[in-house]
C-alpha cells in the first residue's frame, strides 16, 4: 500500500484529577494524534510525548515537527508501506521514538483494517481480557492517597503503583501497607535519586513491594545494577529502556530484574514485542506501562498486553482512571480487574471525529509527496 494521505491533531484532554509526578503535575494530557490514509484507507496513530520534554526528551511540538519535515516524506516515497517497513524506511532518523511509534501505529492500523486482522491478532495475543492495575499520582497528603487508593481498590484494579520522589517514599508506602494490608503494591520513581540515595531506597525493602521503577537516571544502567545489589526489592527499568537491545544489556549486567514496556519509548509496537521476545527468552517478566493514552494508544497497549509474556499486572487501566470523556467511542471499562482485549480489525476502536474536534487544538493536514 502507500501513503496517500496524513493528518496531525493536537488535542487536549482534561484529567479527572491532577497528575503529580518527581518531574510535576498535570491537569490535562495534550496529545498528538496522527491520521494517515493508505491508498484511501484510514489508520490512527497516538504519540506519547508530552508538552515540554521532561519524561524523556521528546515533546509534542518536536515530534509534529519531525513528522512533517522528515518521516512523512520518506514514507510518502515507499511503495509497499506495512508496519515493518516504517521502522526500516524511518532507521536513517536517530531517536524521535515516540514520533516513529505513532506513524508505525497508524500505518498498522490501516493495513489492519483492510486485511479484517485485529492488532491483538497481528501482534500474538493469547488473552482477550488483561488484569490491569492502576498508577497513583504524588498526593497533597497522606489522608488523600489512602482516599485515593482506596477508591482504586474498590473500583477492582489489580495492583497499585505509587508515584515517589524524595520527601514522598518512605511514609506514603508505609500508610498504605498499614492500612491495606497484603495488597500487589510497588513504586515509580522517575528517575528522582541518586545512587548516593540506595541506603534509603533499602528502607523501602521492609514493605515487600513487587518492584521499584527506575529509582536512577535514564542513562545510568551501571548504578541500577549496583542499587540492585544493595537493595532486596527488584528493580524495573522504564526510561532506560529504549530497544529490544538496551533490554538484553540491562539484563545481562543485571541493571534489572523486571521491564517496563512501552511503545513509544522503544521506536513501536514492533520493537515493543521484540523487547517482550528477549526478556521472555531471558525468563524476564515484563509489564506494559501507559502515557495516558488516548482510546487509540491505549487500544495499542492492551494489545500488546495481551502477548504470553506480560505476566505481571501493568498500568493499562480503563479510560475513566484519567479521562471523564475519552476521545473513542468505546472507552475501556474495567471490568473484575481486567480490560477486554479489542477484537474488531486495526486497533479495533472507533474514533468519534465529532467528539475529536472538541478537544482539537490544532489540526494540519500533511503534503504527502516523496523527496528526492
Ligand atoms: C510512567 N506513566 O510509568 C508514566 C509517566 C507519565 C501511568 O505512571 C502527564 C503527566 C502525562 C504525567 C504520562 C504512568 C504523563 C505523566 C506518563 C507521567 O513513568
Ligand atoms: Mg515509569
Amino acid at each position: 500500500m502507500k501513503l496517500t494521505g496524513a493528518e496531525l491533531i493536537h488535542a487536549r484532554l482534561p484529567l479527572v484529577a491532577p497528575f503529580e509526578t518527581s518531574f510535576g503535575a498535570q491537569n490535562e494530557r495534550d496529545v498528538l494524534l496522527v491520521r494517515v490514509e493508505l491508498d484511501g484507507q484510514e489508520g490512527w496513530g497516538e504519540c506519547g510525548a508530552l508538552p515540554d520534554p521532561v519524561y524523556s526528551q521528546e515533546y509534542i511540538e518536536a515530534a509534529a515537527l519531525t513528522i512533517r519535515r522528515f518521516f512523512v516524506p520518506a514514507l510518502a516515497a515507499a511503495d509497499q508501506l506495512t508496519a515493518p517497513r516504517v521502522a526500516t524506511t524511518l532507521s536513517r532518523f536517530i531517536g524521535h521514538r515516540m514520533a516513529k511509534t505513532a506513524l508505525e501505529l497508524a500505518v498498522l492500523d490501516a493495513e489492519l483494517r483492510a486485511a479484517g486482522m485485529s492488532a491483538a491478532d497481528y501482534l500474538g495475543a493469547v488473552r482477550d481480557s488483561v488484569p490491569t492495575g492502576v498508577s497513583v499520582g504524588i498526593h497533597p497528603s497522606i489522608p488523600a492517597l489512602l482516599e485515593a487508593v482506596e477508591r482504586y481498590l474498590v473500583q477492582g484494579y489489580m495492583r497499585i503503583k505509587l508515584k515517589i520522589k524524595p520527601g514522598w517514599d518512605i511514609e506514603p508506602v508505609r500508610a498504605v501497607r498499614e492500612r491495606f494490608g497484603d495488597i500487589p503494591l510497588q513504586v515509580d520513581a522517575n528517575t528522582a535519586y541518586d545512587l548516593a540515595d540506595a541506603r534509603h531506597l533499602a528502607r523501602l525493602d521492609d514493605f515487600d513491594l513487587l518492584m521499584i521503577e527506575q529509582p536512577l537516571g535514564e542513562e545510568d544502567l551501571t548504578e541500577h545494577a549496583e542499587l540492585a545489589r544493595l537493595v532486596r526489592t527488584p528493580i524495573c527499568l522504564d526510561e532506560s529502556v529504549t530497544s529490544a537491545k538496551g533490554a538484553a544489556d540491562a539484563v545481562r549486567i543485571g541493571a534489572c530484574s523486571v521491564v517496563n514496556i512501552k511503545a513509544g519509548r522503544v521506536g513501536g509496537y514492533l520493537e515493543a514485542r521484540a523487547v517482550h521476545d528477549v526478556c521472555a527468552a531471558n525468563g524476564v517478566p515484563v509489564w506494559c506501562g501507559g502515557m495516558l493514552e488516548t482510546g487509540i494508544g491505549r487500544a495499542a497497549n492492551v494489545a500488546l498486553a495481551a502477548l504470553p509474556g506480560f505476566t505481571i499486572t501493568g498500568d493499562t487501566s480503563a479510560s475513566d482512571r484519567y479521562y471523564a470523556r475519552d476521545i473513542i467511542t468505546e472507552p475501556f471499562v474495567l471490568q473484575d480487574g481486567h480490560v477486554p482485549v479489542p477484537c474488531g480489525p486495526g486497533l479495533g476502536v472507533t474514533v468519534d471525529t465529532d467528539a475529536l474536534r472538541r478537544f482539537t487544538v490544532e489540526r494540519e493536514d500533511l503534503h504527502v509527496f516523496a523527496i528526492g
